[in-house]
């Protein structure tokens, strides 16, 4: 039986976001956020569902606390909702919000489970987007301040700090697309937004630094592996264009300081480039410990003369896929850690999230046997192990998800947790991809 063992001090873990598991929305005076507003308008949402009740996890953490333990899990990546802290998103400070987080994290440390958490996983205060939201550049300022008020609180015991939550999400899902909260289609603002969020990344980075703590901080991106359709030229320039779209403009600007001229060009052809200066730029590239990676799958582009801005669209292959309709790709995990890994400087590399939704039932003896999952993970795992056999400085992999929750615009539909969630009970079932992990945690390595 080939044994494929992971370094020593691998991070083994799991993650969630508070909109998704937490659910308490308009309790202990925490104020309303973009998704609080966004689910509330009918036709937003799969079947209209909300984030209000969710996992109930805000009254329930004790109990979640106790399934990590079971199954041996060391590491959890959570994220802090600003609104449960400023309900207005600055100046006045909610008491009660800091409690749940300070009982929350306590609680964790208790019992030997690191945190690693994201400021922003998508919930900006409504009352900031009432100004304009990541568009206004004085958002930027009251992301700092409560960036600076979780450090002082929570800088010492968090080992791991993750700014912001994929970019490219909120600022395409949420402003050019408009499929995400708060909803706005505009590419210009979307770009703009992306590079607000990366100047306020850096800015807090640079915080971090001043206060002198002892753990590391890092941004969180998604990003895919880009394959062109065929090799006709036009569609090898479609795949690199997703790419400078989805993957480089990102990377470049936090890791080398710039945006990619090749995209800097298109976007001042199509005017959407955002407005920066060389100084934002210096900002923004202010040194990460860790670069975060979320990855589910690739992305296959076609050329596309009326798809715009990029001329670029995705193709849907009929190849195996997950609950989402995401193609299964686990070599794209390697491709993107190799090619990260060389054109990046050998940069520290955490996996924030990987994972897949799959259609889960109960079965008549009460348990999910959801092999599928564990074949997902499994495979992708390798590739993993894989790239770290090259070289990589992958250091840990926190899988998406603990529990079954809130997917966003899919609402409850698609299951990612490896815990399973009756909503109706707030029953949790350990599904058998749970006692999977476990075993792998515990063995720190990965058995055919
Ligand atoms: C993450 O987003 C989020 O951080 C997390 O909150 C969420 O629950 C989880 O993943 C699962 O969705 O739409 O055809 O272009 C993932 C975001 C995944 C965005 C893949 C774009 C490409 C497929 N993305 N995706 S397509």
């Amino acid at each position: 039986m080939q044994k494929y063992t992971f370094p020593k001090d691998f991070i083994w873990g799991v993650a969630t976001a508070a909109y998704q598991i937490e659910g308490a929305h308009n309790v202990d005076g925490k104020g309303e956020n973009i998704w609080d507003r966004f689910t509330s308008i009918p036709g937003n949402i799969y079947k209209n569902h909300n984030g209000n009740v969710a996992c109930n996890h805000y009254n329930l953490y004790e109990k979640d606390i106790e399934i990590m333990e079971e199954l041996g899990i060391k590491n959890y990546r959570l994220s802090i909702s600003w609104a449960r802290i400023f309900p207005k998103g600055y100046g006045e400070i909610n008491q009660k919000g800091l409690d749940y987080y300070k009982r929350l994290i306590n609680t964790l440390i208790s019992k030997g489970i690191k945190p690693a958490v994201t400021l922003y996983h998508w919930d900006l205060p409504q009352h900031l987007q009432d100004m304009g939201g990541w568009a206004n550049r004085k958002v930027i300022d009251y992301f700092v301040e409560y960036a600076e008020l979780m450090f002082k609180e929570f800088g010492d015991v968090v080992p791991i700090w993750i700014t912001h939550n994929e970019p490219w999400v909120v600022s395409i899902l949420g402003h050019a697309w408009g499929v995400h909260a708060p909803g706005i289609k505009d590419y210009k603002t979307a770009l703009q937004v992306a590079h607000n969020i990366l100047l306020s990344h850096g800015k807090v980075v640079k915080l971090y630094r001043s206060m002198n703590l002892k753990g590391k901080i890092g941004i969180t991106l998604n990003l895919s592996s880009t394959h062109p359709l065929t090799d006709d030229e036009k569609d090898v320039r479609a795949a690199e264009v997703y790419d400078g779209f989805l993957n480089r403009w990102f990377l470049d600007a936090v890791l080398k300081g710039t945006y990619p001229e090749d995209m800097v060009k298109l976007y001042r052809e199509q005017n959407i480039l955002p407005e920066y200066t060389d100084e934002d730029m210096s900002i923004i590239s202010e040194k990460i410990d860790f670069l975060g990676i979320n990855y589910y799958t690739r992305s296959v582009l076609k050329y596309d003369e009326n798809a715009y801005p990029l001329k670029a669209s995705l193709v849907d292959l009929e190849n195996p896929k997950t609950d989402m309709g995401w193609e299964i790709y686990p070599q794209g995990l390697y491709e993107l850690l190799t090619n990260i890994h060389h054109n990046y400087g050998g940069v520290d590399i955490l996996i924030t999230e990987n994972g897949a939704a799959f259609n889960d039932i109960v079965n008549y003896k009460g348990k999910v046997v959801d092999d599928y999952r564990i074949d997902y993970l499994y495979r992708h795992l390798r590739e993993a192990h894989r790239a770290i056999s090259e070289g990589v400085n992958l250091r840990g992999y926190y899988l998406w998800s603990f529990l079954d929750n809130f997917e966003w615009a899919e609402g409850y539909a698609k299951r990612f947790g490896i815990v399973f969630v009756d909503y109706k009970t707030q029953q949790r079932i350990v599904k058998e991809s749970a006692y999977w992990y476990s075993n792998v945690i515990k063995n720190n390595s990965l058995c055919e």
